[in-house]
């Protein structure tokens, strides 16, 4: 790994929104330089031939200060000509697929088509933008994420069940396909043996951090390192921000809480990062065998996510 600063490096493991709300955050703490951020591609699917890494670009879109300020996710300013003018051959669309972010699944696809490594063109398309992190997909292998919901016959596809159908319904189970024989991106586990601090950003446990954590040996690499890691609950008050968490832990029998969220990690965390709502966890979340930091885990503005990054960074005292 290329030293980019004489402080140590900090790694992100990462989803979407909620991580990159946090690491805008970070960026304003740390030099960018230090960050590696280590990214879900469980969400990833191919729409008119082209390959969308949804998670991937938001965090570089946010990096790159071009990220949609509304929704998080696409690029500011974003118009939908090409996707109006597909409407004729395929109906109604149901993923907004915008003009600019068009061009960065063309490159992506046609890179890929090339032959070049997924990770290859992340780092090439983040440099492209002006980002100084390194940003990387936690595997060059396929794994997709499916939702089995109660009472429908078949598992849908991530995208399907997020976007199309607005996730809704009860679920029943989650395949992560591929996850068995896919490889952990190298330098994910160099990433997480030299880092000072590595960071479970505050996304879904099982449909963003759950792939990565998932991927062969990694949940190992991290124990090794327990102390160096901590953890940012998803659930305030027993619900999420944003997106299906809380739906899931309750399809999936756990408690929808932040203790609920710690009782996943406690094998892989130090320290855990809940919300002032959530006070009265710690001492059942200290029980499990980490450090409980109660703080204010609202990141409504980027000050707010850069007291909440300051907060974790010194909670690992780096
Ligand atoms: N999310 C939506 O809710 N609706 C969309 O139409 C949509 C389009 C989209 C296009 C490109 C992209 O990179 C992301 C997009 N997302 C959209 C976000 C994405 O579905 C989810 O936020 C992630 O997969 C969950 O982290």
């Amino acid at each position: 790994m290329r030293a980019h600063s004489s402080h140590p490096p900090i790694t992100l493991l990462a989803g979407g929104v909620g991580a990159a709300k946090f690491l805008r955050g970070l960026v304003r703490c740390v030099d960018e330089a230090r960050v590696t951020v280590i990214v879900n591609t469980g969400d990833d699917e191919e729409f008119h031939g082209l390959h969308v890494s949804p998670d991937i670009d938001t965090i570089v879109y946010t990096l790159a200060g071009l990220a949609n300020p509304v929704h998080g996710w696409g690029l500011r300013g974003e118009t939908f000509k090409v996707l109006a003018a597909l409407e004729p051959f395929y109906g109604k669309p149901w993923f907004a697929l915008g003009d600019r972010d068009l061009a960065t699944h063309l490159y992506r696809t046609q890179r890929l088509r090339e032959g070049f490594r997924l990770s290859e063109i992340t780092a090439d398309i983040a440099r492209r933008l002006g980002v100084r992190a390194r940003v990387r997909p936690m595997s060059d292998d396929a794994v997709r994420t499916f939702i089995k919901l109660r009472g429908k016959p078949q598992a849908l596809p991530f995208q399907e069940y997020f976007v199309r159908g607005r996730a809704r319904g009860a679920i029943e189970s989650i395949e992560l396909r591929g996850l068995a024989t896919a490889q952990p991106l190298p330098a994910m586990l160099e990433a997480v043996a030299k880092s000072s601090a590595i960071i479970l950003a505050p996304s879904n446990p099982f449909v963003s951090l759950g792939p990565i954590l998932g991927l062969r040996g990694f949940r190992d690499a991290l124990h090794a390192v327990k102390e160096r890691v901590v953890a940012i609950s998803p659930i305030v008050g027993g619900h999420t921000i944003k997106g299906p968490a809380d739906k899931m832990l309750r399809g999936l029998g756990h408690e929808v809480s932040a203790l609920g969220v710690a009782r996943l990690y406690r094998d892989i965390v130090g320290a855990f990062v809940l919300d002032h709502a959530d006070h009265r966890q710690v001492a059942a979340i200290e029980a499990l065998g980490m450090r409980a930091i109660v703080t204010d885990t609202i990141m409504s503005t980027p000050v707010r996510a850069a007291r909440l990054a300051q907060v974790v960074m010194r909670a690992l005292a780096v």
